[in-house]
Order: C-alpha cells, then sequence, then structure tokens
C-alpha cells in the first residue's frame, strides 16, 4: 500500500519534530535523500535532523549541510520518524531508542524487500524507482519548496551514485528528468559534485583496492567474480571500509561475469555486498541469509569468520549465476 506524494505532503506539513533516519552504512542516496529532504523541511520553518550513529563517509561530507545529529535530544518533541532508503529496523540498527520517539512512523523506500515489524503510519515506496532521491524530490516539489543549490547537490548525489552515474538498468526518463531540472538551478555543477563523490580517494586506498582485484576469485566459468577486504589488508593499508566501496563496480566491469561477490569484513561481522549484471537474482540470494535489497544489487551479514561466510554464501551464487534467463 501506498499513500501518495500529495497526501504524504499534507500530513508533512503538519508536523514539526523530524528525525529522518538512513541506512546503516549510509551511502549517496540514502545521506543525499535524508539531507535534502531536512533542508526542505527547515527551510519551511521545521526542526529537521538526520539522526546517524555512524561518521558520515569521507567522499559524502559535502551532502553534511549541518543537518546531521548523533544526539536524539537536540529534538525536544519528534513528532515524526522517517526511514529512507530503507524499512527494516534491521537496517537502523542502533537508533532505535531514537526511532520509537516519533509520534508517527514514515517511510520512503525503492527496495522491494519489505520489512513487516514496523507499522507506518504513511509510506511511499517505489521499487521502480532508481533512488529515494527521485520520491524526495517529488515530496519537496509537493511541500511547495524551491530547490536550492544545496538540495540539488544532495539529490543529484542520491540520483547519480544509485544509478551508477545513469548506467545501471535501474535508471529511468524520471532519472534523467530530475537530474535535468537539476541542472537549471543557478550554481549547479555536476562535474564537481562528481568529482566530491569520485575523484578524491587516497593513494592507500587505490592500493588496497588494486590488492584486492588482484586477488579475486572466479567461479562457475567466470560468470561469478569474488572478493575479500580484510580487516587486515584495511590495517596494512591504512584505510577504512567505506574506501572499499566502488570496487564491487570494477568486478562488474570485467567481460564474462554475471554476478560479484565482495565480502567485507568488519570488527564484529562480515557483510557480503552482491551484484548482478542481466538476470542474477541477487536479492533473492541474499534474503536466504536475512539480506535483501534490489534484484541486481544486494547484501547481507554472516556473524560467522570470513572463511566460513564464503563457505556458506558461494554455493547459493554459483547456483544463483548458473540459474540463466530468470530474473
Ligand atoms: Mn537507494
Amino acid at each position: 500500500m501506498n499513500d501518495t506524494i500529495k497526501s504524504i505532503a499534507t500530513i508533512m506539513k503538519d508536523l514539526d519534530g523530524i528525525l529522518l533516519f538512513p541506512h546503516t552504512n549510509m551511502d549517496g542516496d540514502a545521506l543525499g535523500s535524508c539531507s535534502a529532504l531536512c533542508l526542505a523541511l527547515r527551510s519551511l520553518g521545521k526542526k529537521a535532523y538526520v539522526m546517524i550513529n555512524e561518521p558520515v563517509p569521507k567522499n559524502l561530507d559535502f551532502l553534511e549541510c549541518g543537518c546531521t545529529t548523533f544526539d536524539d535530544s537536540v529534538l525536544d518533541d519528534v513528532q515524526l520518524s522517517l526511514m529512507i532508503d530503507c524499512n527494516g529496523m534491521n537496517r537502523i540498527t542502533g537508533r532505535e531508542k531514537a526511532w520509537a520517539r516519533g509520534r508517527l512512523k514514515g517511510c520512503f523506500d525503492h527496495h522491494a524487500t519489505k520489512a513487516k515489524e514496523i507499522r507506518y503510519d504513511f509510506a511511499r515506496i517505489e521499487p521502480k524507482s532508481a533512488a529515494v532521491g527521485e520520491i524526495v524530490y517529488n515530496v519537496i516539489r509537493a511541500l511547495g519548496v524551491e530547490i536550492s543549490l544545496d538540495i540539488a547537490n544532495c539529490i543529484f548525489t542520491a540520483i547519480t551514485t544509485d544509478t551508477g552515474n545513469f548506467q545501471h538498468s535501474n535508471t529511468t526518463s524520471r532519472s534523467h528528468e530530475i537530474a535535468g531540472h537539476l541542472y537549471k538551478i543557478e550554481g549547479f555543477n555536476s562535474k564537481v559534485i562528481s568529482a566530491l563523490i569520485y575523484d578524491r580517494r587516497s593513494k592507500e586506498a587505490l592500493k588496497m583496492e588494486s590488492e584486492v582485484i588482484s586477488n579475486l576469485d572466479f567461479y562457475a566459468d567466470g560468470k561469478l567474480a569474488v572478493g575479500k577486504v580484510t580487516q587486515k589488508l584495511l590495517k596494512e593499508n591504512g584505510c577504512t571500509l567505506d574506501e572499499a566501496d566502488g570496487i564491487i563496480q570494477k568486478m562488474m566491469s570485467i567481460d564474462g561475469v554475471e554476478g560479484a561477490c565482495l565480502f567485507k569484513e568488519t570488527e564484529t561481522n562480515v557483510r557480503a555486498s552482491l551484484r548482478g549484471r542481466t538476470y542474477a537474482n541477487m536479492a533473492a540470494a541474499a534474503a536466504r541469509f536475512g539480506g535483501g535489497g534490489h534484484v541486481l544489487a544486494a547484501g547481507c551479514t554472516f556473524f560467522m569468520p570470513l572463511e566460513e561466510a564464503e563457505k556458506t554464501l558461494i554455493p547459493v551464487l554459483i547456483d544463483t549465476v548458473n540459474a540463466q534467463g530468470t530474473k
């Protein structure tokens, strides 16, 4: 069940004290969408914050815009808790208490896998939207807010990162239409934003990435590529885990690869990022291990050593890339 953008805007116009929740391991869409909406709500005189419990990734620092907080006590009264680019409690771990404060609960998402534990007062879930930034753009327009340069930068980042620079199959004419409008905002410069997102990597991160790439394993006649970012590798190179973002896209650029899996070892668990090219249903593979996402871009988390996670997941992924044409 989806509420209309118009009815959502009507509800939000009457609310004040709003906490926006991007998903754990925030990305350009989650944070860009949150900050864009936060700025729009503030321009209407409302108190709004983006509630986080992990630092903003370095390459996304320009999306912060004074919106984020680690402490929900900045608001005396929370009339709305709004989940952005996710829809289940497992995606906002560590922020449950802040979430519970919202008298109303809302959700803007584009992931098809739906959590059942939350009863939303309003929700807009559009699996066909390339980015939640597209939904947020429409909500901001429905709120009657002019798109400022900061809002434009946030929305553009949301769309360009979630579409792989408008290259992924989720890209639609609407993705381009919204981007087209952003180009008309005074001062907007897509090159500047793209350089902020992609061209600020450290030499150490590039070295770490090259080590991951040179140690890839291939299965199923080269249809499946598997890489590993271990804590040891990160420490040796003085890198953080978010600097491994982008490696999986490089894995997918290899001729003949239908699916890719990048294992990322944290202090407490092992995250697997999964990508499919045309038919490999990675959302279904991830769902078998309590994860989820989009058909061609999904993920799951293992609470076991890396070697065990590999033994558990790789056979399923081999089946997934061998299951021809069943998208
Ligand atoms: Mn997204």
